[in-house]
């Protein structure tokens, strides 16, 4: 699909870049068809986040770098949607972070492991833990696929990054003792408000900045890592990114106010007749 299709000069053509991308992946099997969905959920929480980093999720992305160099067994836990909008970035912040990527899928089938295995194996990873193939193990405290983990990925892990998560893996994840980063639009889902730290961002605009925030950081001493790391308040940042989106509703409100408040001329009146 479908570059022609849509025109340069959309309003909207940046967001339906993206969504053309999830919808791509959908149909290589790398998507799951409720990571549409998801993907819907997330575009409109895009929206009223004003479909940029705030300097909240700026902050956060430094902090949960930070905790990803500083730690001494991190992963990168990878899903079909995370795949399929950010395969080289994840890729690439892997290397900086030293943090191997796992394959971790709600929907559970093997023709999307596949998928997923050979899409990042295209953008570069040289490997990949979290295949059926692997040595598993599994997290007690959850009962979806997801219980089952790479026994030398996740399960020895002390810090994951788990980027668009359901909110159970995240609360289970915290149950047995990890460190969790999250990349999540919604600030008020289970996962935001139960990581550790959330990066409230559209995971296509996170990675760039997670990237060039671990190029800045990779040399710096571990005491210095750990203080930006564990100096972070979550709670304030999502108080912070919520109160993005109230401000962003009044501005809207304001607007729309301005709007009903100027008089028709008689064509407009006809026109909505
Ligand atoms: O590939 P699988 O089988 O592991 O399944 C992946 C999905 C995403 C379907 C699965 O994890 C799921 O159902 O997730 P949820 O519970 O729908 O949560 C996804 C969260 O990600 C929601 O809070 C969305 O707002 C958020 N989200 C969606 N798109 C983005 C996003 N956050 C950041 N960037 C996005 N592009």
């Amino acid at each position: 699909m479908i570059d022609g299709e849509i025109p340069s000069d959309h309003p909207r053509r940046v967001s339906l870049e993206i969504r053309h991308r999830i919808i791509e992946g959908h149909s290589r099997d790398v998507v799951a068809t409720a990571g549409l969905l998801a993907h819907g959920r997330g575009e409109a929480f895009d929206y009223l986040i004003g479909e940029k980093t705030t300097e909240a999720a700026q902050m956060a992305a430094r902090a949960a770098v930070a905790a990803m160099l500083q730690a001494k067994r991190p992963v990168i836990s990878v899903n079909g949607n995370a795949c399929a909008l950010a395969a080289r970035d994840l890729v690439r912040l892997s290397e900086l972070t030293k943090a191997p990527l796992e394959i971790n899928l709600f929907y559970y089938r093997q023709e999307r492991e596949d998928a997923i295995l050979a899409e990042l194996k295209a953008a570069g990873a040289k490997r990949v833990l979290g295949t059926h193939d692997r040595p598993s193990a599994t997290i007690p405290e959850l009962s979806s696929n997801r219980r089952k983990v790479d026994s030398e990925g996740i399960f020895q892990a002390d810090v994951v990054l788990v980027p668009l998560e359901d909110g159970d893996r995240t609360e289970a994840l915290r149950k047995i003792g990890k460190f969790v980063i999250s990349i999540d639009l919604n600030p008020m889902s289970r996962t935001a408000v139960s990581s550790n730290i959330t990066v409230v961002d559209n995971i296509v605009r996170a990675m760039p900045v997670m990237i060039s925030i671990a190029e800045e950081l990779r040399s710096s001493r571990r005491d210095d890592l750990k203080r930006i790391a564990f100096s972070f308040d979550n709670k304030q940042n999502l108080d912070t990114s919520l109160r993005v989106i109230v401000d962003n509703l009044h501005e809207n409100m304001s607007k729309a106010g301005q709007h009903e408040a100027e008089p028709l001329s008689d064509d407009t009146e006809a026109r909505n007749r």
